[in-house]
């Protein structure tokens, strides 16, 4: 196979001359080829076959124990202009980063096959959705990618219509920390990168492309790519309303789009259109219509199990690509939380498990498995034309200030919250547990441009169409003095849920604060749950002295932004802070 398109042809021979593979596949996406892709690692020993009886069809992959996440410290966004890429990226010149990591890529793929992925992000027959061509060296990569994007002869075949796509290089390299970049060039639409095997560092659809890149293409032709889930929520009366939330890392973002509604919500249904990311497009009807560029998941393993979610525990029963489990003793996935009763016998390393030296499975485990496992996929992943979106969820996880949900006033108001998002680190993040980390619209590590840009950009949508989305925040973590979370979480985020779609039908009023609108306390249902009225009234408490505090810190956040800081948003803090102040006078 070769191809029609000349570019592509051209930039595949001179990638060939550089990086001096034994020889070139281009990729079909079939299942034999997949097939074989397996057949080869197992040979090698890259993977393992997994218990066919409980986990048909499943492999792990032990990475190289020095490469288990992303390097957002690595990770550059090379513009011709270090303002385009903003303070919220490093940057590099792009003559010189393009030189730094040509000199990688000389020769790496002596001895190795080169692979051809043409890839299309979103539905093969979508106008919204985007190709790219992967390069790599590593047949991990080409099977992951068979799971998680639209590969082969059918996105060549798009590509060679419109002619336009990205271009992603990726070897192995020798996996020296030392020599790993992930470079991204946005004007050229090129991604480089290089001495890593992870997902968001190697699998270049996601977040390179996706993300990075696409966000700045989007920026361009007036569209929004987004980290954000999309879930449908369909009432007992049979509306479906769809919405698309974004949270920082370790906020609970796949349970939420695979979530399982409560016993008193049962004539509900929710279904998945996407659990990562999401791209936005104002349409003539003036909804947002969204898609899901993605076609499987790509999660964090440890803390799955029947309880915490059901349905993302049976979706990687089968299919899936496990990557730094541990193993149990009759050769079952293992990792912690799983309770399923068994132990582990060998850790993610691939030595004997001993408690003693660290969990079975790596905190940072991953799975890749087809969307299509999932008992709640929503067909509507495929469509064409998409899903309208009827909210924008932001969320964090604050143990004070911010309510269980409240819904920005307007559109403008809307994007000061999403660009204020800031999220509580766990204990296991530097930084140490209970410090705030900015992550506006939990973008911080993907956005591929200037946030002061972005935000003019979200802001840009205002006068365009009266049927936007409603904005809203939500805070699963609030506490009590004691620490004690407030509200159970997991399914019981349906009654939150069904809110906010209440509000978008405009089936409830509301509270106005200084801070959005808040629920009034009987409107979120907790029959059937252990949260007494007083507790719910701590959950919708506004503490105006705490969010005047809240004002300056995002201030002084922004200022990082200097003169590119849109104005507008600029008068939305104030008018916001000046609303605190007239409340605590
Ligand atoms: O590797 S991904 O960026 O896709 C997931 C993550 O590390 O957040
Ligand atoms: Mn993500």
């Amino acid at each position: 196979m070769t191809t029609k398109n000349d570019a592509l042809a051209k930039w595949v021979d001179e990638v060939a001359s550089r990086t001096k593979p034994d020889n070139i596949v281009w990729c079909d996406g079939s299942d034999a080829e997949f097939d074989r892709m397996v057949d080869q690692m197992l040979d090698s020993g890259t993977l393992t076959r997994l218990n066919e009886e409980t986990n048909p069809n499943c492999y792990l992959h032990r990475s190289d124990p020095s490469d288990v996440a992303r390097v957002e410290h690595l990770t550059y966004v090379c513009s011709k202009d270090k303002e385009d890429a903003g303070p919220n990226n490093n940057w590099m010149d792009p003559d010189e980063a393009h030189k730094k990591v040509d000199d990688l890529f000389a020769g790496c793929m002596q001895g190795r096959t080169m692979y051809v992925i043409p890839y299309c992000m979103g539905p093969i027959d979508s106008p919204l959705s985007r190709n790219g061509v992967e390069i790599t060296d590593s047949p991990y990569v080409v099977a992951n990618m068979k799971i998680m994007a639209r590969i082969g002869a059918p996105a060549l075949e798009r590509i060679e219509r419109e002619g336009t796509f990205v271009k992603g290089l990726h070897s192995t390299g020798d996996l020296d920390p030392e020599k790993r970049f992930i470079m991204h060039f946005p004007e050229e639409l090129y991604i480089k990168s290089i001495g890593s095997g992870y997902g968001g560092n190697a699998l270049l659809g996601k977040k390179c492309h996706a993300l990075r890149i696409a966000s700045w293409q989007a920026r361009t032709e007036g569209w929004l790519a987004e980290h954000m889930l999309i879930v449908g929520l369909e009432s007992p009366q049979g509306e479906t309303h769809y919405i698309a939330c974004a949270f920082p890392s370790a906020c609970g973002k796949t349970n939420l789009a695979m979530l399982i509604p409560p016993e008193q919500y049962k004539g509900w249904k929710v279904t998945t259109v996407g659990d990562d990311i999401c791209w936005l497009h104002l349409r003539d009807d003036g909804r947002l219509w969204a898609i899901n560029p993605e076609s499987g998941y790509f999660g964090v393993v440890p803390g799955t199990n029947e309880w915490s979610n059901k349905n993302a525990y049976d979706t990687l029963k089968s299919d899936a690509i496990f990557t730094n489990v541990g193993v149990t003793e009759n050769n079952e996935p293992w990792w912690e939380e799983k309770d399923d009763g068994k132990e582990p016998a060998i850790d993610w390393k691939g030595n004997p498990y001993d408690a003693e030296v660290g969990p079975a499975a790596h905190p940072n485990s991953r799975f890749t498995v087809p969307a299509k496992n999932n008992p709640v996929y929503s067909p509507m992943a495929d469509n064409p034309d998409g899903v309208p979106i009827s909210a924008v969820v932001f969320g964090g996880r604050r143990k004070d200030l911010a309510p269980l949900v409240y819904e920005a006033k307007d559109w403008a108001h809307g994007v000061l919250v999403g660009a204020s998002c800031a999220s509580e680190m766990t204990a296991a993040a530097i930084g140490g547990a209970g410090q705030i980390r900015r992550d506006p619209m939990a973008m911080k590590p993907f956005c591929g441009y200037n946030f002061a840009d972005y935000f003019a950009h979200w802001l840009s949508f205002e006068g365009k169409s009266d049927k936007l989305p409603k904005i809203f925040h939500v805070n699963w973590f609030r506490r009590d003095q004691d620490g004690k979370f407030l509200w159970p979480g997991f399914g019981e985020n349906m009654r939150v849920l069904a809110w906010i779609v209440e509000r978008c039908g405009g089936q409830r009023d509301a509270r106005e604060t200084p801070i959005g609108f808040l629920p009034n306390v009987e409107d979120i249902d907790t029959d059937g749950i252990d949260v007494s009225s007083e507790t719910m009234q701590a959950l919708l408490s506004v503490d105006p002295a705490k969010w005047e505090q809240e004002m300056l810190a995002i201030g002084e956040y922004f200022s990082e932004f200097g003169d590119r800081m849109p104005q507008a948003l600029l008068a939305e803090l104030d008018k916001m802070s000046s609303a605190l102040q007239s409340k605590a006078a």
